[in-house]
């Protein structure tokens, strides 16, 4: 080998890999598009399995079909019988056959614990519903008992514990029925909660951190969910421990809202994007 290509090769040894499992927004905002995105940005190789496709741009969502489960399955298998994966996370699912089948590769290639972080993607920003409602059932049985974290935002607590939740501390003891249901650590994200800071939570080996930043207003948000989650598991790709993964990750979402791109159309009417190269 030349002094070159093995310098490239040891270089490329480096990059951590990271696999999302999620679904194509076309608008490319959230999603497995989101989710490359974040993984690049932080230096992270990104593996996706594509689990439906949605047609959509931002606040609308149009059509969305599956990709059949054994499909899913066969995307995890080349890839983890291949690629020297660091960290796994989940989004967008949609159905109870799809998370099944997403559940059993996990088990099958997770012999070295490879942290999975679950975001249990069920309602867009839009207010679209995106999962099948029979599907709640196979995440709180099949996949939070294999999540080293689930991230669920205020709606999907709320929807998880047949509860509301619409303060601080209501929000608290949401974290915590969270963690004990399902024994795993849980970060509630609280930007939904109006108030000047977007606070979230994480409950994790019976302790509480809160994680705030400057709530930015009147923007578009479509895909802070994917981002946030992808950026965790950039982290923890990255040999970060889950609490510095999360911290890095708000700060990452925080700069990608500020940062976002717009476009004037022609209408008159603004167009914003989140900006995952902050
Ligand atoms: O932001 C939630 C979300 C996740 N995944 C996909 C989506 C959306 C929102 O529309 O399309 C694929």
């Amino acid at each position: 080998m030349g002094k070159q290509e093995n310098r490239r090769s040891q270089s490329a040894a480096t990059v951590p890999v990271a696999l999302t499992i999620a679904g194509s927004d076309s608008s490319a905002g959230a999603g497995v598009q989101a989710d490359l995105k974040t993984f690049s940005a932080l230096g992270v190789y990104g593996l996706t399995a594509v689990s439906c496709v949605v047609a959509e741009i931002p606040g609308k969502v149009s059509r969305i079909e599956p990709v059949s489960a054994a499909l899913v399955r066969e995307q995890i298998n080349v890839l983890a019988e291949t690629f020297p994966i660091a960290a796994i996370k989940t989004g967008l699912l949609y159905s109870r056959e799809i998370i099944k089948a997403v559940a059993r590769a996990i088990v099958d290639f997770k012999r070295d614990r490879i942290p999975l972080i679950v975001d249990p993607v069920m309602i867009a920003t839009s207010g679209d519903r995106l999962l099948e409602p029979p599907a709640v059932e196979a995440y709180e049985t099949e996949l939070f008992p294999l999540a080293a974290l689930i991230t669920p935002n205020l709606d999907e607590a709320a929807w998880l514990l047949e509860t509301k939740i619409k303060d601080r501390q209501s929000m608290e003891k949401a974290v915590r029925e969270l963690a004990k249901k399902y024994r795993v650590s849980v970060l509630l994200k609280g930007g939904h909660l109006a108030g000047s800071a977007a606070v979230d939570l994480l409950f994790a080996g019976n302790k509480l951190t809160e994680f705030s930043a400057p709530f930015v207003r009147g923007v578009a948000t479509h895909g802070t969910g994917c981002t946030y989650s992808a950026a965790i598991t950039a982290g923890l790709a990255s040999g970060l421990s889950l609490e510095d993964a999360i911290c890095r990750a708000k700060k990452f979402v925080t700069q990608s809202i500020r940062g976002r791109l717009r476009w004037t159309l022609r209408s008159g009417k603004a167009l914003d994007a989140l900006n995952h190269s902050p």
